[in-house]
């Protein structure tokens, strides 16, 4: 581990434990015989964070699948690893065979792994991999909270989890849930196909922070919850969604591997050695590629031996000079990677039939796994390294055969669908799909100038080494330490109505000052806190269950109703007479019986309209906005405007709103830009002057769920009781939905 992450671990994580959650466990015991031996799965990342673990201690769930798993448990299902110096904790997760076909197999491997990589014709969908998916997600989860405490940091791996930490919120608010994606994300187009989108989007939004591999897939996630989670705000400046009155931070941390691992084994005797040997052993000729791959199909194989298959063809001068190497190890052994085994087998064995000599054959096609310290060897000798991924998170192969190049005389060809082509600056990007390009790569890299390759190796391997594994690591932990000291600051506003409401409502109406009448004055709001968003503010209706409620409370409670929609609209809406209502924003007042503020005036309705006109004129040719004209205020709804020309709308939007920002105060909200002369009132200054004059000493309780009802919320600070369905940092207390607004307001009526 590098000298920079063990110093900032022993310094800042003190006091702080660590959980992660992974399906793959990094130690697996199996039984041989009457004896259990332990086995470490090869793999830079399990061993690195194997590594952390080791520093920090802590825990390591994960799903518990070798046969001698169970034999060395706690009756926790807990075991202290590594066996030979014990320092943290594998808690392993039991999974009966039908959950893992189901969960693992199904969902994870056959909808969300294709998916995610735009491989549609693959994804295969049944209902039972969905209800095994969550039921494992619910195990898994289960062990963690078996396990953490109000400082823990939980860190989750990957697409096999997506709603462990929905489940993990709901039980432990207070905890701070990391969830790294290795793989893409890809855009809306692609993620609507899933038939669950919306509840995996929803679960993931329970997290602190995601983290994705490249900026691209942390806008696509973005993108996606704009289109399908409604009532989310999207924050693309920041980079945080808010839901249910938490906010998820989407960052990339581009993943790497341990480069001083790879360099030093590439450099060692050993390795030279290893070189000698495989040359003789495959007769290699003088140039040499190498792959290494899973034998999976997101990794381009099948493309790679077209291209190879191509470059022989077109340029004989290449042939008996150049053998590629590929290393295939298999994986997921079912459908649709059986097939694919095939193919690629057979278009190996093509190739060779077609073009080998007695002397030379053109690919050397190896199947099973090759060690550690050899694959340093294959990558060392190797005067050009292939990646031709159709799509892929990341890609260590690129990385390791950089850090394996002690030498800098071979050539990295790479795809340009890998998230590593971000990085990778100085290795020849291809695109697979272009067969004849990508032939032309290979011949460009195998001819390339020694002083010319040197350079581009040299940088590529200082950017390798610059950000390796235990930088991305470190990187993590630090931002989620960050945002675990931030919480603890900010206290957590979610809110248990059953408790805290309860009390203090009780305490208020045993008081002196509420003796003898209601101790309390309800403020609502009316679209999202009445009724749930819809998409054009006419489709707002209230449900009949809601506005009984209301006329039953009104028999005790005062009740003002406070929109930002015009005084005779909310009160149509509403439809009952004899409650106060404000509507513009808090600018029109009616006590219940007349009008008893009206800040309308011709000149600032006059100039508001021109604003009006101006933007009309403006986006007239883009469909889906919505104009409200309120008189003294506007709003602009562009709920309906499609994704693509969304940018355009913002750009024209802003233009205008330039020039009239001397006079009015444009907020955002739900998909929609509110508009108000710049002196008129907000619901906060609404909801103090409704207090003054008809509170009589009660105490204000407010429900809104958009930023304009943030102004009440913080108008009543410390003097009522504020709660943002949806959530809000300025909001005392936290409502789901229009559900629990129900219930809310069911248990007022019943005191
Ligand atoms: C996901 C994302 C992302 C392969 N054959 C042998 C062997 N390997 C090792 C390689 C490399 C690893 O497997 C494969 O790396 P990938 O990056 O292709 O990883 P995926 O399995 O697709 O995993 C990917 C990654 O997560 C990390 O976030 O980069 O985009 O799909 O380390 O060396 N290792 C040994 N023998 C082999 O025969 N020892």
């Amino acid at each position: 581990m590098s000298n920079g992450l063990t110093a900032y671990i022993e310094k800042d994580f003190e006091g702080t434990s660590l959980i992660i959650v992974s399906n793959r466990e990094p130690y697996i015991h199996k039984k041989t015989g009457m004896t259990v031996k332990v086995d470490q799965p090869a793999g830079g990342l399990t061993s690195a964070m194997d590594d952390v673990l080791k520093a920090t201690g802590g825990i390591w769930t994960a799903w518990g699948s070798g046969s001698g798993d169970r034999e060395v448990v706690d009756a926790k299902s807990r075991v202290s690893v590594p066996p030979e110096k014990p320092s943290y904790t594998l808690k392993r997760v039991w999974l009966t065979p039908g959950e893992v076909d189901n969960y693992y197999h199904g969902y994870s491997n056959q909808v969300l792994w294709p998916l995610c990589h735009i491989s549609l014709d693959r994804v295969y969908f049944r209902k039972r991999f969905w209800e095994d998916y969550k039921k494992a997600n619910q195990s898994f989860a289960d062990a963690v909270l078996e396990e953490a405490d109000e400082n823990s940091i939980v860190w989750v791996h990957d697409y096999h989890l997506c709603i462990v930490p929905e489940i993990l919120r709901e039980k432990k608010p207070e905890l701070t849930i990391a969830h790294f994606w290795h793989i893409p994300w890809p855009d809306w187009s692609v993620f609507r196909v899933c038939p669950q989108a919306r509840e995996i989007l929803e679960a993931m939004l329970s997290n602190d922070l995601i983290g994705f591999q490249i900026p691209l897939f942390a806008r696509n996630f973005m993108d996606c919850v704009r289109e399908s989670v409604i009532d989310a705000e999207t924050n693309y400046r920041q980079s945080t969604i808010t839901f249910r009155g938490h906010t998820t931070r989407l960052k990339a941390f581009p993943i790497s591997i341990d480069y001083d691992k790879f360099n030093t084994l590439a450099s060692s005797w050993q390795t030279s050695r290893a070189i000698k040997k495989l040359k003789s052993k495959y007769a290699l000729p003088d140039i040499v590629g190498i792959g290494v791959d899973r034998l999976e199909y997101t990794k381009g194989l099948i493309k790679r031996l077209q291209a190879i298959n191509l470059l022989f063809e077109r340029y004989e001068r290449f042939r008996g000079k150049v053998t590629f190497i590929q290393i295939a190890v298999p994986t997921r052994l079912k459908e649709p990677y059986l097939s694919y085994k095939r193919s690629v087998e057979a278009l190996v064995k093509k190739i060779n039939d077609r073009f080998s000599t007695s002397a030379w054959r053109p690919v050397v096609y190896l199947d099973t796994k090759v060690e550690h310290k050899d694959l340093a060897a294959y990558y060392r000798m190797a005067d050009m390294g292939i990646v031709s991924s159709a799509y892929d998170g990341m890609n260590l192969v690129g990385k390791e055969y950089v850090a394996s190049q002690v030498d800098e005389n071979g050539m990295l060809i790479l795809s340009e669908f890998a998230g590593a082509a971000d990085e990778l600056e100085g290795a020849i990007l291809v695109n697979p799909y272009d067969i004849e390009e990508f032939s032309d790569s290979i011949r460009k890299a195998l001819t390339m100038a020694k002083e010319e390759k040197k350079e581009r190796m040299s940088a590529l391997r200082t950017q390798v080494r610059e950000n390796d594994i235990y930088k991305w690591i470190s990187d993590l932990l630090r931002e989620m330490v960050f945002l675990s000291s931030s919480k603890q600051q900010k206290g957590s506003y979610f809110f248990d109505y059953t408790d805290t409401l309860h009390d203090s409502l009780a305490a208020r109406r045993d008081s002196k000052a509420g003796k003898g009448r209601s101790p309390y004055f309800l403020f609502l709001d009316y679209d999202g806190t009445l009724t749930p968003i819809a998409e054009s503010p006419d489709k707002a209706r209230i449900a009949e269950e809601m506005r009984s409620l209301i006329l039953e409370l009104k028999k005790r409670v005062p009740v003002a109703v406070i929109s930002g929609r015009a005084l005779q609209d909310v009160k149509e809406q509403v439809g009952i007479e004899d409650i106060v209502y404000a509507g513009n924003h808090g600018s029109e007042i009616w006590d219940g019986e007349r009008i008893v503020v009206s800040q309308h005036t011709d000149s600032s309705a006059q100039l508001l309209k021109n604003f009006l006109y101006a933007l009309e004129q403006a986006t007239a040719h883009i469909p889906g906005v919505f104009i409200e004209d309120k008189g003294v205020t506007a709003s602009i709804h562009f709920r309906q405007v499609k994704t693509k020309v969304l940018s355009e709308f913002y750009e024209l939007f802003t233009r205008i709103a330039k020039d009239y920002e001397q006079s009015f105060r444009i907020t955002s909200g739900k998909k929609v830009f509110e508009i108000r002369p710049l002196d008129a009132w907000h619901k906060g200054d609404a909801v103090i002057w409704i207090m003054e004059r008809m509170g009589n000493g009660r105490l204000p309780i407010y429900l809104g769920d958009d930023t304009t009802d943030e102004d009440a919320f913080r108008a009543i600070k410390n003097k009522g009781i504020s709660i943002c369905i949806g959530g809000s940092p300025d909001a005392d207390y936290f409502l789901k939905d229009q559900d629990e607004v129900k219930d809310f307001l069911q248990w007022l009526a019943e005191r």
